[in-house]
């Protein structure tokens, strides 16, 4: 280092050996930051700060193509500084926003390293290795789209992942994360997310809604304990805290600690709200201010603007809610605090409990359509995969499905073991039901298909009603629900999961099959069935499941295959161009099977 004080009594003939000291040592720094080890820094801006817009990289002409690249970072604010893992050195990553109809083209880069950690099935391992899931989106699940379990990218790997967004996919506010089970708590938990916007095209919403701005908010949680915990489990290089003088609940708002979002008086304002947490629910109130529920994770509902007090948003869910605010005693500025409140009562999850940031009410007053009573609205058409399926006398397969149990992490008895052991299966295009229990305990999630509530659960809350729509379900007042879902479009495996990424890491996901036509697809508890596999002695029942479930897997098998073959060589390509020379191992490059 140049220490400044013996700088400062040298002789002036003597400057020009000493500025040539200080060239050298930026030249040595530069070079040090193209060097493996150099970590970008992200500023955390202070509370009262303004509410941070996250870049949007935009579809044009029906395609998205761009690079997202798994990314140490350090995140330095007032109170806090750690390193951790990102999506582009940035945290929250930059959103993505695509029109249905679209293609998305993401080149997945891993620029985490070598060593591995540690490894294990269900318990935190390979922080390094990640791979790319886009929460609540109706895609293929397999390669080269929405497969998790399937595509895993090694340190150094990339992968040039392909999603074609169906015509008729719901607009709405979605968002995507690393999904290597295992990594989730430390990279989708710890900082690499990003924001997933499928526009609502011209003329799809009501002339009231279009004129309303809309912002998305993302809610990240890094609670200090869960990671340290999961980088000691996997014994990870990289996370670490070096300062930290807050409680342990840090939430992050687009990145910033308790900003303010300025509105103006009278305006009604979108408020896309992800819940981008590892356990901790939110349950998000609005002070003084109105708000009405107008879609969550990802689906309009079909009674807005219901009023709401509370938004009761696990980890993993969406809600996207207009809000007005009051105008203060002098008629002008006013401030009103969004934040998030543990209800009264004991409950099985925990709440976040303190303010997430600032709605400021400021400046001239809006008039017109963006300032009068809200209209109500619902989209005109639905598509296939969203039809209401209450009206369906008894579904095509109908299973039960429990989460935890002796074991807290199982899922109908069971943890995570692995991609090819599937716990139900149905046809495709077939009304789905699920029985499920656990609910006040855990977030479900499922891929692929979004669920339907076909009754509205106990306690009151108008958060919850029948009908609605979730792809991430949790409700602390009611542990079960019976829901339905339509299996349009597309089979496959399809993942279901805590998400509690803590629980999820360490086993609390299945994987269930989706695939032929006709009730005789349907079956329940196939992981139970565990000595019959293959067995000659397998029951009809049994027997003719597991055939036609491996015949369709290998023909998935040959897909992914191609895939690989097909990727591997466009990736060469990539990686050539950008002057990327670490190759991974093995010789699918970037896909390797299971966890
Ligand atoms: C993961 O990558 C980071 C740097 O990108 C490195 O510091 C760390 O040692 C690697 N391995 C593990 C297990 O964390
Ligand atoms: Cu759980």
């Amino acid at each position: 280092m140049v220490s400044r004080g013996p700088g400062a009594r040298l002789a002036v003939p003597l400057l020009p050996l000493l500025l040539a000291g200080q060239c050298a040592v930026f030249v040595a720094r530069s070079v040090d930051e193209l060097s493996e080890g150099f970590v970008r820094e992200a500023a955390v801006p202070p509370a009262g700060a303004p509410l941070p817009d996250v870049p949007v990289l935009r579809s044009a002409n029906g395609l998205l193509r761009t690079t997202l690249r798994v990314q140490p970072v350090r995140l330095v604010g007032p109170n806090i500084s750690l390193f951790t893992r990102s999506y582009n050195g940035v945290v929250p990553g930059p959103t993505l926003a695509v029109l249905p109809g679209d293609r998305l083209s993401v080149l997945l880069v891993n620029d985490l390293e070598d060593p591995l950690g540690a490894a294990a099935l269900n318990g935190y391992h390979h922080p390094n290795h990640t791979n790319l899931h886009l929460h609540g989106l109706h895609v293929s699940p397999l390669p080269p789209s929405d497969s998790v379990l399937y595509i895993t990218l090694k340190p150094k790997a990339a992968y040039q992942y392909e999603y074609l967004i169906p015509r008729d996919h719901s607009p709405g506010t979605y968002w995507a994360h690393p999904h290597y089970h295992g990594s989730g708590v430390l990279q989708a938990g710890a900082g690499a997310v990003c924001g997933l916007l499928v526009l609502d095209p011209p003329g799809f919403l009501s002339p009231q809604l279009e004129a309303i701005s809309d912002r998305l908010v993302m809610l990240q949680n890094l609670p200090r304990a869960s990671l340290e915990k999961a980088a000691a489990a996997s014994r990870d290089g990289l996370f670490r805290v070096d300062r930290w003088q807050l409680n342990e609940d840090l939430w992050l708002v687009n990145g910033a600690f308790q900003p303010v979002l300025t509105v103006r008086p009278g305006e009604w304002h979108r408020l896309r709200l992800v819940g981008a947490g590892v356990a901790t629910r939110l349950s998000v109130s609005f002070g003084a201010c109105e708000a009405a529920l107008l879609a969550k994770d990802g689906v309009y509902i079909a009674d807005f603007p219901r009023s709401v007090e509370q938004v009761a948003l696990p980890p993993g869910g969406r809600a996207d809610v207009v809000v007005r605010c009051p105008v203060g005693q002098d008629g002008r500025s006013s401030e009103h605090v969004v934040a998030s409140t543990p209800p009264a009562g004991v409950f099985r999850v925990k709440t976040f409990d303190g303010p997430l940031f600032t709605l400021r009410v400021k400046g001239t007053k809006v008039e017109g359509l963006a300032s009068q009573d809200l209209a109500p609205w619902a989209p005109a058409t639905r598509p296939s995969y969203l039809q209401d399926l209450r009206a369906v006398g008894s579904p095509t397969c109908s299973c039960a499905t429990s989460l935890g149990g002796i074991n807290s992490k199982w899922i109908t008895g069971h943890l995570f073991e692995g991609p090819t052991r599937y716990m139900h299966r149905s046809p495709l295009d077939a009304v789905v039901e699920r029985r499920l229990t656990g609910l006040d305990a855990h977030p479900y999630h499922q891929h692929t298909f979004p669920f339907q509530l076909m009754s509205t659960p106990a306690g009151n809350d108008p958060y919850f009603q029948v009908g609605d729509w979730h792809d991430t379900y949790l409700n602390i007042r009611d542990p079960s629900a019976t829901v339905r879902f339509f299996t349009a479009d597309f089979g496959g495996p399809q993942l279901v999961h805590c998400h509690n990424l803590a629980h999820s890491d360490t086993g609390m996901v299945a994987v269930e099959w989706v695939g032929g036509s006709g009730a005789d697809q349907c079956g329940c508890d196939l992981l139970n069935f565990n000595s019959s596999i293959g067995a000659a002695e397998a029951g009809p029942q049994g027997g003719a499941l597991l055939g036609a479930s491996f015949a369709a897997f290998a023909g998935m098998l040959a897909l992914v295959a191609v895939a690989a073959v097909r990727v591997t060589r466009e990736w060469h390509q990539a990686v050539a161009a950008s002057g990327y020379g670490v190759l991974p191992d093995g010789p699918a490059a970037g896909t390797a099977a299971g966890p």
